[in-house]
């Protein structure tokens, strides 16, 4: 017997509750191993039709005692089990119902509900954890105003914190606790509720809205670490300023808090007031984070603060609807980074996580729709489809209807629904209304799944001066989805000719900001007016996320990599070419052969390394070939993960050999003697110059090992010592052996960094990596408690190490699998998420794809694994 009972939720089950809940007061005595939790829920019918029982949800829940209107309920009339409260006949009108029960944060090792993250007590109540608090109708339709009180031993917990504002606090007389309350006059679902209490260091700041209110900011992190929250800080400042200018949204109450914590299974959570962080996305330093450190933090400090407008104010219905809150949040994060940055740099770093991510979820077994009509752990289900694909699908309605209707539609969006639990539906129709379209066929990106195939055809009419584009576009089948329906796509375009964009002007239709909407299965668009053959520069600024099938020659690839005037499209054509020599090298490698060279690409990347024009950022990212994941997708089947990893470091070797010299000087034009400063532009800096030392020493050359150890000693700044690290640990020489012991010995005291210790030797991809993984596990420094240390270790072995975790002795799979197994029984979420790393099996040449299923099937025939994980795994194996 399975000790959780497998469940499916499906969408179209969805009934409006039978109760609702006006009020919640809450009070916390806390207490490691025993804290009481008493709760008053002001309840009502939310019908008039047919009395209702009451059932409230619960998890792992010890019943003290329960009061109905004040009166202690009978025994007979309820029945409490770990996981449910079942009042058979309440009385059918409003009142009140008192629940006491009792909790142990020590023992709770899930990080769901109320926990103690190091001697911090925390909770984390997305997306069902708050039944782990209390009984309740956790779901998000059902909100309420919270007032909590916290009562806590003084000396342990100095700091109390709830949602909302501090209305009281105070002294216990006669004891030495004390206490404090919170009120949240903002109706919220339970998922956003959250408290903290403990030994916390406050950075305060303030925040002068744009109708002049003052908000207090207050971040709260481990004493001695006040330095490391200030950038965070100013982050937060930056995003509520942007929020305003940007979408007119101005915060709300008269205080936000961020707390960071040791031991969180997520990144951040946006609570209502009172965000919680994993404190690896607030805490940063020039001698302690890297430049893409700060950048995660920016972006992560935004995405919870955007929330409070969208996720906070308008919440989801179900969790069905988890992409209205977190696709709409995602790109909100993305277009405020831009702004803060350079947007063609993000637009190409935000497309790269994409294909590599959520491109081989589509691509997999775990294929799922940006809204699912059907779940069995919701927990699986804040996937990069959801976050990243959710994120693009409200990219295209901003592309299709442009900047001012969208702004109207978000305008209509905030004031139509502010304050209640909405769909996708409803978001959708506000953007239908303002621009009086139709946008059921659009609606597809919510529920058919897969990355759309758009395959292009060009004719040019020298004599008629037409150009015309046949343009074929399909769904691939995903599980449960065997056939799809055509979609909308926004398709951005140039026509580029000798001296730049030819003017666009399309025959039978209007053509609006050089786009054009595919809606059909098969379409032609003809262009008139065309004076020259041009080469076609299709889905600009990636306006959709699809694959794009486009037979272009090399020679017009390298015309655009130096000559479109949109930069994606720049950088995309030089992917391009790389991308045909990689698989081609793959093929050739698995066929026994030596891989060839492409002087074509040679002379692109080095016209892009010799403009001095272009931004360093933007030329680091030509620089960079495409990732392991995106090559393996790429190639789609039979996919030998050593063929791949070789092909692309010969490329980079090649490059390294052809370009030396250029690279060489680079790499020194980029340093600066300057001290450290985390904007983007000198992060872009160090980018090109850490690029240009890692393809320098991918030729193996003596001098270039020399140039990384150099570097690493005299770095000022973690970027450039934990790059010129990561060059070296690509090397077996005894420099990295040295570098790795040094940098041991400097921030042995430090967790977050040794995170990015442990994290890079996981990555090494040599065989040797596994036995020093599984050295690494019984290391002091290694936790399987922490989330974050198991994220660096094994999340890196597992999702970034392609070649050890794909050993073709399955060794990778079963180190892995035991580990994941071990730590499923602790901590589910994290164990299913890791194990998601198996979610390509299928792309893999046989010998490693059956391997691959052999320690699935095991791992699937254990009974006792949890909901979590069977899911994964089940849904992994699943021939669909
Ligand atoms: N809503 C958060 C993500 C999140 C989800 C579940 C969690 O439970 C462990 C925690 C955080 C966000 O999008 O930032
Ligand atoms: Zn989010």
């Amino acid at each position: 017997m399975r000790t959780e009972e497998p469940r499916t939720v499906r969408l179209t089950d969805y009934r409006p509750p039978d109760w609702l809940i006006d009020t919640v007061e809450l009070d916390f005595s806390l207490d490691a191993a025993a804290t009481k939790v008493r709760a008053k829920l002001q309840l009502k019918p939310n019908s008039t039709g047919t009395p209702a029982p009451l059932v409230l949800d619960g998890d792992d829940l010890k019943l003290v005692s329960l009061a109905l209107d004040g009166q202690p309920l009978p025994a007979a009339s309820f029945v409490a089990t770990p996981d449910k409260l079942t009042i058979a006949q309440p009385p059918h009108r409003p009142f009140q119902l008192e629940i006491e029960t009792v909790v142990d944060p020590a023992a709770n090792s899930k990080l769901m509900g109320l926990y103690k993250a190091g001697a911090t007590y925390c909770t984390q109540c997305e997306a069902e954890g708050f039944r782990r608090i209390t009984y309740f109708l956790d779901r998000p339709d059902v909100m309420a105003v919270y007032t909590t009180r916290i009562e806590a031993e003084t000396s342990e917990a100095p700091i109390l914190l709830a949602n909302g504002n501090l209305v009281a606090q105070g002294e216990v007389p006669g004891t030495t606790r004390h206490f404090a309350v919170w009120h949240d006059p903002f109706k919220k679902p339970c998922y956003l509720f959250a408290l903290v209490g403990g030994k916390l260091a406050r950075v305060a700041d303030s925040f002068t809205t744009m109708s002049g209110r003052q908000v207090a900011l207050h971040i709260y992190v481990e004493p001695g670490k006040e330095e490391r929250a200030l950038y965070a800080m100013d982050s937060l400042k930056r995003a509520m300023r942007w929020d305003e200018e940007a979408f007119g949204r101005e915060y709300d109450l008269d205080i936000f808090m961020i707390v960071a914590v040791s031991a969180f299974n997520m990144g951040a959570m946006e609570n209502k007031g009172l965000n919680i962080f994993n404190d690896k996305y607030v805490l940063a330093s020039a001698a302690t984070a890297t430049d893409a450190d700060f950048a995660h933090i920016e972006a992560v400090i935004a995405h919870e603060y955007f929330h409070n407008w969208t996720g906070d104010r308008i919440t989801c219905r179900d969790w069905f609807q988890l992409c209205l809150k977190e696709g709409l949040t995602v790109f909100r994060d993305q277009e405020f980074s831009a702004d803060q940055r350079s947007r063609a740099v993000e637009r190409i770093g935000d497309v790269r996580t994409l294909r590599s991510h959520q491109f081989v979820e589509d691509a997999g077994p775990l294929a799922h729709p940006v809204r699912p009509a059907l779940y069995h752990e919701i927990n699986n289900f804040y996937t990069t489809t959801v976050y990243d694909k959710g994120g693009e699908v409200v990219r295209m309605i901003k592309a299709l209807l442009g900047p001012a209707l969208f702004r109207q539609g978000m305008d209509l969006y905030f004031t139509r629904h502010d304050g209640e639990a909405a769909t996708v539906e409803q978001f959708v129709q506000c953007f239908a209304d303002v621009s009086r379209s139709d946008f059921s066929q659009f609606m597809r990106w919510y529920t058919q799944a897969g990355t759309p195939e758009v395959a292009v055809t060009t004719h040019y009419d020298a004599d008629a001066k037409t150009y015309r584009l046949d343009i074929a576009q399909s769904v691939p089948p995903t599980p449960g989805q065997p056939t799809k329906q055509p979609m909308v796509i926004p398709l951005a375009l140039g026509l580029v000719g000798k001296n730049g964009d030819l003017p666009l002007a399309l025959r039978d239709r209007p053509l609006e900001r050089g786009i054009v909407e595919l809606t059909q299965p098969n379409q032609s668009f003809v262009f008139t007016g065309v004076a020259e053959r041009p080469i076609p520069s299709l889905n600009r600024g990636f306006s959709a996320p699809i694959k794009l099938k486009l037979p272009i020659e090399a020679g017009d690839l390298r015309f655009l990599a130096a000559q479109d005037s949109d930069p994606f499209n720049r950088w995309q054509a030089v992917q391009s070419l790389a991308m045909s020599l990689l698989t081609a090298n793959v093929a050739t490698l698995r066929r026994g052969g030596t891989p060839r060279e492409d002087a074509g690409l040679m002379d692109a990347l080095a016209a892009i390394l010799a403009d001095a024009r272009l931004e360093p950022a933007f030329v680091a990212l030509v620089l960079t070939p495409p990732s392991e994941a995106d090559i393996a997708r790429e190639i789609g089947h039979e996919v030998d993960p050593d063929a791949v990893f070789t092909a692309r470091r010969s490329l980079r070797a090649a490059t390294g050999a052809r370009l030396g010299a250029a690279l060489g000087e680079t790499h020194e034009r980029m340093r600066t003697s300057a001290p450290y400063q985390p904007d983007a532009q000198s992060a872009g800096r160090r980018a090109l110059q850490n690029v240009c030392l890692d393809l320098l020493a991918a030729t193996r050359a003596d001098e270039a090992i020399g140039r990384a150890d150099a570097q690493y000693e005299s770095a000022d700044n973690m970027t450039d010592r934990m790059a010129a690290l990561e060059t070296l640990s690509q090397h077996d020489r005894p420099e990295r052996a040295r570098a790795l012991e040094d940098f041991y010995r400097r921030y042995a005291g430090d967790p977050l960094i040794i995170d990015k210790w442990l994290a890079l030797q996981a990555a090494i991809p040599e065989p040797a990596t596994l036995e020093r993984v599984r050295a690494l596990t019984a290391h002091p420094a290694f936790s399987m408690a922490n989330p974050n240390r198991v994220r660096s270790l094994i999340g890196s072995f597992a999702l970034v190490n392609h070649t050890q975790f794909n050993r073709v002795d399955g060794a990778g799979y079963e180190f892995v699998a035991d580990l994941m197994l071990a730590l499923d029984s602790k901590n589910p979420q994290v164990a299913a998420r890791i194990m998601g790393a198996f979610r390509s099996w299928r792309a893999l040449e046989p010998l490693r794809r059956e391997r691959a299923a052999a320690t699935l099937r095991r791992v699937a025939s254990v009974p006792t694994i949890s909901r979590d994980l069977h899911d994964i795994v089940a849904r992994t194996l699943a021939d669909n």
